[in-house]
């Protein structure tokens, strides 16, 4: 039932975003009559292509080969009219039983957005039926569905549709939701009745709690440097982390929200506002806070397999187990030694040079606390140490050892023999095992 209309009542298309169960929408025009794109967008391509210029896309080069759509849509979708903007929150609350643990013990962290289901297999599937849904005003409509991985420049236009301000973290901010949103763009060549509502005013003001905040100083005037951002490492970044991130990680896994835990406007929504739907995320404990030790025990397709339909995916079984060792050190976590030698066996190589230093950052705090247990005179049954006897120890050097020369013998990468190099002078020095004449 075509009703082939020049526009879409906006009053209309609202209802079929709330039937979507869409938090906050809204639309805007990107070209006039005459087909030139919006005079807002110019702002945006200056301060987008500064920040190529500044190189602050680290190694995320898809960034710097789709530039020249990103910043015109209509290199994108020739026909290109509008944009509509979707929201969907994700500040859940962290589940109970990942609370309990959480308490127990120093836990590994999960970015929100990643607790629950995959917010672009969300996302994409409302896309779907609204593209379906606007096909009815136009069976001859050109659409394209943007979230997150399409050329698009998501919080810019999101912004002029009225759903929030670009705050001093970058993030996408409204008044009453906060920061914790999932964007979706629908680019097509319908138009809308009525513009949604007026832009949201920047409520920043004097505060900077994000920047302050920030472990790493990524956050600037200048917006956002990806090579300082723990999200960026953990989650985009294929290959080895340098060691001047490691420790500022802390307890991150995979991605990070120090920035929007900060935000006063996050907090405000925390306190006044529903948690998200269930039905769209079903947020998960063990996602919220995964058991690290467990990660690393699976094999890379067990692991795959069980984060189906999670965001988690992006990073790929390597990088998680690549960051979970991170952590595992972060959090001196040295019963984690034994599977971290294990990691010696894995194919990836940024695995392998990370499992290297973490058997060496492990062993020091293992003889510190030794030294320390010495010294206060412990009994054996008060010791922090994970080996309960001398024997114990000697047997996990005994497992160490073929796997170091294992790797030695058959792994000739620049950066592995160099990481082997340290860990056996590190071993003679600390357990006289005159490795490094071998
Ligand atoms: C690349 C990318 C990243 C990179 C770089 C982030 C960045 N700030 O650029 C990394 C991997 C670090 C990253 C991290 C995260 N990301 Co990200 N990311 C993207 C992606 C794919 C492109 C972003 C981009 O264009 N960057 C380029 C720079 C230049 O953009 P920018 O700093 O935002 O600046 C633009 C505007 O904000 C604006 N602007 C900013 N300040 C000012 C000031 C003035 C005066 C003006 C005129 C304009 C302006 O101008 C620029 C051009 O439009 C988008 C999806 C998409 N297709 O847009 C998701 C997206 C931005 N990410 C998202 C999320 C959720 C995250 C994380 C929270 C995930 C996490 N918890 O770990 C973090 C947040 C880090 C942060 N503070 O931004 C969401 C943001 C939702 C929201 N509410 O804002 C998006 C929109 C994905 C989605 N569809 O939901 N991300
Ligand atoms: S996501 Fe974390 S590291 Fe990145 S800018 Fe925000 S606080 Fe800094
Ligand atoms: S923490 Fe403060 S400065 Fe940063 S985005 Fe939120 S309101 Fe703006």
């Amino acid at each position: 039932m075509s009703k082939s209309i020049q526009e879409i009542p906006f009053e209309e298309l609202q209802e079929e975003c709330q039937r979507l169960n869409i938090e906050l929408m809204g639309t805007v025009d990107l070209v006039d009559e005459y087909g030139n794109l919006a005079p807002w967008y110019n702002a945006h391509i200056q301060r987008f292509n500064d920040w190529l210029a500044r190189e602050a896309y680290g190694d995320m080069e898809w960034m710097v080969t789709q530039a020249d759509k990103r910043c015109d849509p209509r290199l994108l979708l020739p026909e290109v009219k509008s944009g509509v903007a979707l929201w969907i929150g994700h500040q859940f609350p962290l589940p109970a039983s990942a609370q309990q643990e959480a308490k127990s013990q120093k836990s590994a962290k999960v970015a929100r957005y990643a607790w629950g289901r995959d917010y672009h297999n969300v996302l994409r599937r409302v896309l779907r039926q609204l593209g379906k849904w606007m096909k009815q005003y136009d069976p001859e409509l050109s659409f394209h569905g943007s979230v997150d991985t399409s050329p698009v420049l998501e919080r810019a236009i999101a912004e002029q549709c009225g759903i929030g301000w670009i705050g001093k973290s970058t993030m996408l901010i409204h008044p009453k939701k906060g920061t914790f949103g999932s964007i979706a763009i629908a680019l097509s060549s319908a138009r809308f009745s009525t513009r949604s509502q007026l832009k949201q005013t920047n409520r920043c003001g004097t505060c900077s709690a994000c920047l302050d905040a920030c472990p790493t100083q990524a956050l600037s005037a200048e917006g956002l440097d990806a090579r300082k951002c723990i999200s960026y490492w953990t989650i985009e970044h294929r290959g080895v982390i340098p060691e001047s991130m490691r420790s500022a990680i802390g307890d991150w896994v995979f991605g990070c929200d120090i920035c929007q835990d900060v935000c006063p406007w996050s907090q405000k929504a925390a306190k006044t506002q529903p948690p998200p739907s269930s039905e769209l995320w079903l947020p998960q404990p063990e996602r919220a806070r995964p058991n690290l030790i467990k990660w690393l025990s699976m094999s890379d397709e067990a692991l795959n397999q069980e984060l189906q339909g999670s965001p988690l995916r992006r990073a790929f079984p390597h990088g998680l187990k690549r960051n979970a060792i991170i952590v595992l050190v972060n959090q001196q976590k040295t019963e984690a030694l034994p599977m971290i030698i294990e990691q010696l066996n894995h194919q990836n190589l940024a695995v392998k040079v990370m499992a290297l230093w973490a058997i060496r950052m492990l062993l020091s705090i293992e003889i510190q606390q030794e030294h320390e247990d010495k010294s206060k005179s412990e009994s054996k049954s008060e010791s922090k140490s994970i080996f309960k006897s001398e024997l114990e120890r000697r047997n996990m050097l005994d497992n160490l050892i073929p796997l170091l020369n294992h790797l030695k013998e058959h792994d000739k990468s620049t950066l592995i023999l160099k990481e082997l190099e340290l860990t056996a002078k590190f071993l003679d020095t600390k357990f006289n095992l005159e490795l490094t004449d071998r």
